[in-house]
Parts: C-alpha cells; structure tokens; sequence
C-alpha cells in the first residue's frame, strides 16, 4: 500500500483516503465472514446508493423506518471503508453491506462461506460521465481534468478502484454459483419492480404486491433524491459541493450521449471491446 495525494492505493487500485485508511483495509482483509451475510458490490458510480435502499427494505419486509433514519453509509456499509469498523458489529443479522472491491481482493472468509452478492454493473460510458460530475464536487478527490482527459484516465485505470474491464471480469469469472446474482442499473431503471422481486426471491424473502409497490416506489430516483438519509445532503458542503453537482444527479441510462463526441465514442467502444475480447460477457448495451 502507498499514498498519492488525495488516495492510498490498494494492491494497485486508487482509493480515497477521505474514506478509506491501511487500518480499514486491514479489517476488510480480517473480517470474519458469516454465511448469512449479503455483499451489493459494484464497479463505484454503477447503482451502490441505489441498493444500499433497496436490500434493507427487501430484508425488512418493507419498513421504511432504517432508511428513513440511518445514513446509507452506516445502514449498509462499504466493507474496506474506515466506518466499518464502527458499524459493522452493530448491523442487525442478516448483514447487508457493500463494496467495490475486485473478486480477489475479497476477504479471505468470504470465499468458502456461504455469503450472496448481489453484483450491479451499469454501462461504462454512464459510469464514467457520473464519476466525472462526481469528481467535480468531491473536494476529497483530484480534479477530473477535461472531459477527454478523464476518458482518458478512465480507459487506463487511473481512476477508482481501476479499470472497469478488470472489475467486471473478476466478479462475472467467478466461481459463486448460485451465490451471486447478475443485475444492471439499467435493467433498474427499465423495470424496477421486476428486479425486485428477482432479488427478493434470491434472499429468500416472499415479498407481498403491496409491499412491492412500496419498496418501487420509495426507491425511484424522485424519491430517494428527497431522502435525506441517502442524498448525500447530510455531508458538508466544502466535502461535496452539491453547487456544482448533486450526488444523485441524474438518475438515468444513456446520459453519455449528451457527454460523448462520435472520436470519443469510438475510441472508448474500440478498447473496451479490445479488453473484453474473448470473454463471452454480453451487455444489453452493446449493441447500441
Ligand atoms: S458510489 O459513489 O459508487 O457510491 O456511487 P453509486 O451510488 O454507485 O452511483 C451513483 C449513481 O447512481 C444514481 N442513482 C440512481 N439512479 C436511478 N434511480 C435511483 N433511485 C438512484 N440512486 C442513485 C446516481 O444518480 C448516480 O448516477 P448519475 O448518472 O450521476 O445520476
């Protein structure tokens, strides 16, 4: 591990030290995994706040109440982040938490544990146009250069938690089985209720039609845009700067046609295909 500025870097992978500490890093490594637990883990920017809404409630049966009253940061906790430590012993039993850590960075405990992910994956395109806004109001994070220049950074894994391709590649080449279940931001936003009742039947949970209606609608964009406990309102302005762009920003899928030049287009679909070459991965975007 080492320090960059504003990062520590992990095994290679760029993370904020706003957030993430050598002893935080630790923890996720020593954590005792149990068979109950549930990991939502994402490439960041692909759907992380979005789940950190809806697995509580799919685990709860529906009550709003922790949603409503505990910051998305501590009701579903990222695993390598320094408030793990605080939280994690205090999360009610099943444990929901999240990460963006690549498949084999995965607690040692987790892999012969019996422990579900749920794994969300969301166009790279949209990834890196949110990531971009993201870097322009996060004062923790360097600034992201140019729209070109942070393609750029984005395409070569000097962004997050690496590149994209590496990420996605390590969970979808996973050995889980039926552990892990597939999902897209994009596949959320077409039909939420149907990726509800997906994920409600993977945890186990038999959802009535009402209760899912009112999980759908508390979780649609409008609604958790309001929601003080995941909007990211409650962290102080000189931290992210919602001036300049708010957390939940847009909300939608395709927003890197408003982003992208035809050159910048072609350049980014030419090496991710190049990346993902051989790999049998198939996305519904691709063949936009
Ligand atoms: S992070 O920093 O990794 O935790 O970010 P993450 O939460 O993964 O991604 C943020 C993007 O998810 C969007 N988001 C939503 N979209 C639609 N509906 C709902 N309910 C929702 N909640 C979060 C959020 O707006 C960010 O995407 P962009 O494109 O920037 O709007």
């Amino acid at each position: 591990m080492a320090n960059d500025g504003n990062y520590i870097v992990y095994h290679g992978l760029l993370c904020p030290k706003e957030t993430h500490s050598f002893e935080s890093f630790k923890y996720a490594e020593e954590i005792k995994v149990e068979d109950e637990d549930i990991f939502t883990v994402t490439y960041p920017k692909s759907g992380t706040t979005w789940m950190q809404e809806i697995v509580p409630l799919v685990l709860n049966g529906g009550d709003l109440t922790p949603v409503q009253t505990i910051p998305n940061w501590d009701r579903v906790p990222w695993l390598e982040e320094t408030r793990a430590a605080l939280v994690l012993d205090r999360l009610p039993s099943p444990r929901a938490m999240v990460s963006h850590m690549p498949y084999h960075l995965m607690p040692p405990s987790f892999f012969p544990s019996k422990a579900k992910v749920i794994y969300v994956t969301r166009n790279p395109k949209d990834v890196m146009v949110s990531s971009f806004h993201f870097h322009k109001m996060a004062s923790f994070l360097d600034d992201p250069g140019t729209f070109d220049e942070f393609l750029n950074k984005f395409l070569s894994g000097q962004v997050l938690f690496g590149k994209w391709t590496d990420h996605v590649k390590s969970w979808r080449n996973s050995d889980l089985g039926d552990r892990i279940l597939y999902i897209t931001y994009e596949e959320m936003v077409k039909d939420l209720r149907g990726v509800l009742e997906r994920l409600s039947r993977f945890l186990g949970r038999d959802l009535s039609e009402e209760t899912l209606d009112r999980v759908a609608n508390h979780c649609c964009f409008s609604n958790m845009k309001l929601n003080a406990m995941s909007n990211y309102s409650l962290v102080p302005q000189e931290i992210m700067d919602s001036s300049k762009s708010t957390f939940l920003r847009k909300g939608v899928a395709g927003d890197w046609k408003n982003h992208f030049s035809p050159e910048q287009d072609s350049k980014f679909t030419a090496v991710l295909k190049e990346e993902m070459n051989g790999t049998n991965i198939k996305f519904p975007w691709d063949e936009e």
